[in-house]
């Protein structure tokens, strides 16, 4: 399969869309010009294009939580109480994991036992089951925008029935939706795969229709460096302007030391700005993830993890933060829990409105390296695709220039491994085959060094394992116990 960054003819898109739509019975009803008359009717304050403008040019932060279940009401009356109850500025639609693999029988299924068993049997909502009518009442019962949130590797036909549904925001990428969920699925194929999706999304631009797309920012979701997870922001991006997208929410992942955070999302607008530079009309906006790795079980603590990610999301001038809930540990949560985590939010954002962390040269050093090492990254794949973005991206994870820590696909390298500094800062420990000057490379190795010398170990493997358990355990740099126990003994 040759694919290139090319933006689709309709031809062969509409080729390739008689077969998507066939993929399940539901698929017919979707009727493009009908879809559009119907987007058309849909009012500003229900897009999520316009909020997240409004937002950006007041410089506020959006909240939007996570949710999902199997039955349209049981999915309406949860989104209403996040709505009302949680005051969620966005609402999500998450889909359900059988979904997200294209089996839409055993999402049939669930669907029948959780009519059954009056409680949702999946783990989230089966928009392509429910089809285009099903996903109407949803959007026609709520007075917020509606995000598709997910995790779809072949995401054509969900995201053809959802639009036509009057959904406003598409979550995804070939990169961000296949190596952290998927372990056989090429690169090639899903790049292709979202290239039809940020088409359909073109076409309803060129139809005077302004749907938002979202490049899942975090990841693997657990100490992915600023650099891996801006680059893949930065390609999944500008993959989807070639296909006509206007409209793009790029993605960060909270690592937890606040500095880099916030030089993490500046850098991550002004990378943007010059990537995009080329196209003019498009609106980019940001969207904070709070901490994507293991919780607290303990309910208070984790609503400490929370309002730090709210705090950071503040100061950092993110459009947008995701929220988790304190019962994050334990699985899917309840509506008064994920209620409870927008609150929480709510409240930092509201208090933290009119502060922003004071330029200093600590923010800018990070700032500094992370677009340095963004932009290495970046012109080794454009130079590896002899300047096409696709073909670049696909020798790029052959070559390990990209690589996501932790992630479960053989199509990426998994040669680099981060770990904290002394300060809780995710660096490269080993950065594998990313294209980083000496410069880089040492300045990484140094801050490990230091960490290692003040907790009287070598910056080895065990440190990553300990930064992966340690917010979990009330911390956010994984300490050896030998040192906690010291330092309880002297007080
Ligand atoms: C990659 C995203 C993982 C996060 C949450 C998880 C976790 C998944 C649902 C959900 C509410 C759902 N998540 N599915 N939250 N309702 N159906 O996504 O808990 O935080």
């Amino acid at each position: 399969m040759k694919i290139e960054n090319k933006k689709w003819s309709l031809e062969k898109f509409n080729q390739i869309r008689e077969e998507v739509l066939k993929q399940w019975p539901t698929g017919q009803d979707v009727d493009l010009e009908e879809a559009i008359e119907y987007q058309k009717n849909i009012e500003p304050k229900k897009r999520v294009t316009a909020k997240l403008k409004e937002a950006k040019e007041s410089g506020i932060t959006l909240i939007q939580p996570r949710a999902g279940v199997a039955l349209i009401d049981k999915h309406i009356e949860l989104l209403r109480f996040l709505q009302d109850e949680g005051k969620a500025d966005i609402l999500p639609t998450t889909i359900d994991s059988y979904t997200r693999q294209n089996n839409y029988e055993d999402a049939e299924a669930g669907i029948k036992e959780s009519r059954e068993e009056k409680r949702s049997m999946l783990n989230g909502f089966p928009a392509v089951n429910h089809g285009v009518q099903g996903c109407r009442e949803v959007v026609e019962a709520l007075a917020s925008p509606l995000q598709v949130r997910h995790g779809t590797p072949d995401a054509r036909l969900l995201a053809e029935i959802t639009l036509a549904g009057g959904f406003t925001d598409f979550e995804g990428g070939g990169i961000s939706y296949n190596i952290p969920y998927a372990k056989e699925v090429s690169i090639e194929r899903t790049i292709y795969d979202w290239q039809y999706v940020d088409r359909l999304v073109g076409l309803y631009e060129e139809n005077g229709i302004s749907i938002n797309r979202e490049p899942f920012g975090p990841l693997t979701g657990t100490l992915v460096p600023p650099s891996v997870s801006h680059t893949v922001a930065l390609v999944e991006g500008l993959l989807a302007a070639e296909q006509g997208v206007k409209n793009l929410t790029l993605g960060y992942g909270q690592c937890g030391n606040l500095v880099q955070d916030v030089a993490a999302l500046e850098s991550l607008r002004e990378l943007a700005a010059e990537y995009f530079a080329d196209f003019k009309d498009i609106m980019l906006t940001t969207v904070f993830h709070q901490w994507m790795g293991g919780f607290p079980q303990d309910e208070a603590q984790a609503f400490a993890v929370i309002s730090w990610g709210a705090s950071t999301a503040a100061l950092g001038n993110a459009t947008k933060v995701i929220t988790k809930t304190t019962h994050e540990a334990l699985g899917i949560p309840t509506k008064e829990a994920n209620a409870e985590g927008l609150k929480a939010s709510k409240q930092v954002i509201n208090m933290l409105r009119d502060q922003s962390l004071a330029s200093n040269d600590k923010l800018e050093k990070e700032k500094e390296m992370i677009k340095k090492e963004t932009k290495q990254i970046m012109d080794h794949v454009l130079e590896l695709g002899k300047g096409d973005l696709a073909q670049g991206v696909v020798k790029a994870f052959k070559a390990g220039v990209i690589d996501i820590p932790f992630a479960p696909s053989r199509f990426n390298a998994g040669k680099i491994l981060p770990a904290r500094d002394n300060e809780g800062a995710v660096r490269y420990l080993d950065h594998g085959n990313l294209p980083f000057t000496e410069e880089i490379v040492k300045f990484h190795q140094k801050k490990l060094e230091d960490r290692g010398k003040d907790e009287g170990r070598e910056a080895s493997f065990q440190m990553v394992i300990d930064d992966i358990y340690a917010v979990g355990q009330g911390e956010l740099v994984g300490r050896p116990k030998k040192n906690k126990k010291e330092e309880n003994s002297c007080k």
